[in-house]
């Protein structure tokens, strides 16, 4: 799938653009995106975002890979993250990984995937360098889609690097250039959704830069 695909598939109305706004506005709804290759761990970001324990505490067994086949939509509310009274809500985009599949939610239901995104967290994982350098190709076609639709603000993207439990180095230069790259990394990240690691300072920063501060 290449960006000018992704521009050229979907060019919304104004309308309807500003309906979705309004929409979310309305009804104090933030939208999330979790982008990313397959098995980095995006699925199991939203759970444990979600349930507020580690993969340990809710999995008895080993974990499973239960790879996410297109495109699966949760909410989870504001106030379910931390323990603070906060209104609203996070609609969380969990999408395939794999970019390469002859359908995905990126091309096929961009709108519905893309539309009115506040904040995408790119992540990769720990003992995968590949999933690292994928990122590139996610965040072209993200950039892509968002310059397109000129009156969607560009969402912010935070780096999130998932999996630290497995205690694996990793390139530090890499992980920099990234960060120092364009998008813009409003904030990184590590984590274990194994241990539960680093999930708090997720949660928080969420809360605060999606409510607490508009
Ligand atoms: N060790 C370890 N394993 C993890 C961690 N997070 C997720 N996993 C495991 O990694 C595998 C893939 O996790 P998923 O959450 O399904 O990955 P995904 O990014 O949603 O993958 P796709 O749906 O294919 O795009 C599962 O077996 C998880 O249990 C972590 O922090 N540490
Ligand atoms: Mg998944």
């Amino acid at each position: 799938m290449s960006t000018s695909e992704l521009k050229t598939k979907e060019t919304e109305p104004e309308t309807s653009r500003s309906l979705i706004e309004r929409i979310k506005l309305h009804s104090g709804i933030r939208k999330i995106l979790m982008a990313g290759s397959g098995a980095v761990g995006k699925s199991s970001l939203l759970t444990v975002l979600r349930e507020r324990k580690s993969l340990k505490e809710l999995l008895k067994d080993e974990a499973e890979y239960h790879r996410t086949l297109f495109v699966d939509l949760e909410v989870i509310p504001a106030a379910d993250l931390v323990d603070e009274d906060i209104e609203g809500l996070c609609q969380m985009v969990d999408i395939a990984g794999q970019l390469n599949s002859p359908i995905h939610a990126l091309k096929d239901i961009s709108r519905t995937a893309l539309g009115g995104v506040d904040v995408i967290l790119l992540i990769f994982a720990s003992d995968n360098i590949q999933s690292l350098i994928d990122l590139t190709e996610w965040v072209d076609l993200l950039t892509g889609y968002y310059v397109s639709q000129t009156r969607f603000d560009t969402p912010d993207f935070v780096l999130i690097r998932n999996k630290c439990d497995l205690n694996c180095s990793m390139d530090k230069g890499l992980i920099e250039a990234v960060l120092q790259s364009n998008p813009q990394i409003v904030s990184y990240f590590e984590t274990s959704c194994l241990t539960g690691s680093g999930l708090d300072e997720v949660r928080q920063w969420l809360v605060n830069n999606l409510f607490t501060n508009r």
